[in-house]
């Protein structure tokens, strides 16, 4: 990121503070009167399991992941009510809006935000034991109210993982753009480019797309290796497409 004008940083409002009404509180402490920044996109997204697992994708294989699914999707705090399985998902845009933002959301750990930085967003959040079948507590779950990216280039791996460029208006675009001139579908943790029985067609010719998103499809229809996973592209284009299993 070159012009800090533009940096960017991606705010996810989770379901523990959408459970507990903390969504206007929680806006009101980021507003451009407290932080100076801009939004730049904000969406109300239903949580696939394709898209938890690529945004916790650093977390694959703790003891914590399951259950950090289940917390984003919504399935541990509204568990027979899916219409309200949704997260807010927000750009910020302005100087220093990664810091700015990391600084009143406060620590990871709700505990450790009490003691060390209390009025902080996350001071209102819990610590819920994980528990195996025989119920022997093996970790902990932090419902911490909200994410906030952690760094430049978390910022752009998430925004671009939540955010489709037309999203976000033309002159607020922090990252390369590019159109796709190709049909993709998506069928089984495959890409496809022509039509597959039972596939999704993610992206057609004449769609806006983040240019890396591009270079990975490409790459990844060559056989070669590329720099996301296909996941990490597809979970985007098929964010609150009403479709099972993935
Ligand atoms: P942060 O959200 O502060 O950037 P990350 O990115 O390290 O922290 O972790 C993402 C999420 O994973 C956290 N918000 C928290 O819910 C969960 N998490 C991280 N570390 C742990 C841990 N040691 N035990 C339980 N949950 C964790």
């Amino acid at each position: 990121m070159n012009n800090k004008k533009l940096e960017q940083t991606l705010v996810l409002i989770k379901p523990d503070a959408l459970k507990n009404s903390l969504t206007g509180y929680i806006l009101s402490q980021l507003s451009e009167f407290h932080t100076g920044l801009r939004f730049a996109a904000t969406k109300i997204v239903h949580v696939s399991k394709m898209l938890a697992g690529e945004h916790y994708a650093e977390h694959r294989g703790k003891v914590f992941f399951p259950s950090l699914l289940e917390y984003i999707m919504g399935d541990l705090h509204y568990p027979n009510e899916p219409e309200k399985h949704r997260v807010i998902a927000i750009v910020y845009q302005g100087a220093d809006a990664v810091k700015k933002i990391r600084d009143i959301v406060g620590p990871t750990n709700p505990h450790a935000a009490r003691d060390q930085k209390p009025g902080c967003i996350r001071a209102l959040g819990t610590v819920v034991p994980i528990k195996d079948a025989e119920g022997k507590v093996i970790g902990d779950r932090m419902d911490n109210l909200i994410h906030a990216s952690a760094n430049d280039s978390d910022a752009e791996r998430e925004i671009k993982l939540w955010f489709r460029p037309n999203d976000i208006p033309p002159f607020m675009h922090a990252y390369l753009t590019d159109v796709s001139r190709d049909y993709y579908f998506y069928k089984d943790g495959k890409l496809y480019t022509k039509d597959e029985p039972g596939g999704i067609c993610f992206l057609v010719p004449g769609d806006t797309v983040w240019k890396s998103d591009l270079e990975t499809l490409r790459a990844l229809q060559q056989g070669q290796a590329a720099s996301d996973t296909l996941e990490s592209v597809v979970a985007k284009y098929l964010i609150n497409e009403k479709r099972e299993n993935y």
